[in-house]
């Protein structure tokens, strides 16, 4: 116990005061193919490239790595539907306690009124959100997201980074993992249909995965998360403007966002996709891959919430694209335990 908590002491010394180093940026800001992490004459679904799972060949990579990683043969059948589904499951992957713990820290922040937390907030207008503190926020409104709650919540980390998420993440980023954009939601979300490509912006853009963990049993009409089952690698990318991988506001026509996020649905259903319902037990986790087609169904029931902790991570040799507008100071990688680090824009 002791050794426990000396080691956690040390590990926070060292993430207060020796932040990890940062990686290289690359300078492709999502728009090229990425290159480096490339096994020459890999085949990809997408034109961007992609983890290994991302690779027309991957189910025989499977097979190879499983025979040589005994990490990687535990995970064989979850790797195998994650590479065929573009989804995961990973049952009661997080601790009750852990999750009561995050929620009653929450409680504090909203209470305390000087909370530093930030909350996303829906607006009318070509950026529809903006950013306002805590105290001015309704978080319990649908499309309110509290953003990065693992950069201010001590409690938060354990979660994200649960021994079950962590290893998973492990064998399909074959490198250690960073959590860099997360968002704590109390309803259901209502957002569209969409690929977090889109949006969640790396210079390796294919190489992201989302976590969705219930904070709570989620109840049928909440607004539950849906998906297309395979719809990850079944649909030809969207190229705004022609050639990037990522939506930017400033850049690429309304008409054509709305475009990629009609056109998910059509291609999905052209295809016979299956839309699934997410209706987990408090403490399951979906990890999502970065194209799989997503969102947050119509709430039918108001009165019940939707609690729920997304997050978005990396390889952490990728460099999220919100670092090339943070000054240097804020360009920073904190290690939360090996192997386990985290990066935000916000604080
Ligand atoms: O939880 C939801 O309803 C959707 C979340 C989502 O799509 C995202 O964070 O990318």
């Amino acid at each position: 116990m002791y050794r426990l908590l000396r080691w956690r002491m040390k590990n926070l010394f060292k993430s207060l005061f020796f932040p990890a180093p940062k990686p290289q940026a690359s300078a492709s800001g999502g728009s090229g193919r990425p290159k480096a992490r490339e096994e020459a004459g890999a085949e990809f679904y997408s034109d961007f490239g992609g983890l290994w799972i991302d690779r027309r060949d991957a189910l025989a990579v499977l097979d190879r790595k499983a025979a040589e990683d005994p990490d990687v043969a535990v995970l064989r059948p979850q790797i195998e539907q994650f590479i065929r589904d573009g989804y995961v499951v990973l049952e009661q992957a997080v601790s009750h306690e852990l999750i009561d713990a995050y929620t009653a820290e929450l409680q504090r922040h909203i209470a305390s009124g000087i909370s530093p937390l930030q909350v996303s907030v829906p607006v009318q207008g070509p950026q529809d959100k903006s950013v306002v503190s805590l105290a001015d926020a309704d978080v319990k409104a649908p499309l309110s997201k509290i953003l990065d709650t693992y950069a201010c919540m001590p409690s938060a980390l354990p979660m994200v980074f649960n021994e079950a998420v962590h290893k998973f993440l492990r064998a399909v980023f074959e490198e250690e993992v960073l959590a860099f954009q997360g968002l704590h939601f109390e309803r259901g979300s209502t957002q569209a249909i969409h690929q977090d490509t889109a949006y969640v912006v790396a210079d390796r853009p294919l190489e992201i995965c989302a976590s969705w963990l219930a904070l709570e049993d989620i109840q049928p009409g909440s607004g539950e998360l849906i998906y297309y089952v395979g719809s990850h690698h079944a649909l030809a990318d969207w190229k705004y403007s022609g050639r990037f991988k990522h939506y930017n506001h400033e850049r690429d026509p309304h008409a054509e966002h709305m475009g990629h996020l009609n056109s998910l649905v059509e291609r999905s259903e052209a295809q016979g996709l299956e839309l699934a319902h997410f209706l987990p037990k408090k403490g399951d986790v979906l990890i999502w891959s970065a194209d799989l087609a997503h969102g947050g169904s119509q709430i039918l029931n108001p009165d019940v919430t939707r609690r729920s902790l997304v997050t978005h991570f990396s390889p952490q040799s990728a460099t999220p694209n919100y670092f090339r507008y943070l000054p240097k100071d804020k360009q920073v990688y904190r290690t939360y335990q090996p192997g386990c680090h985290t990066a935000t824009m916000y604080y």
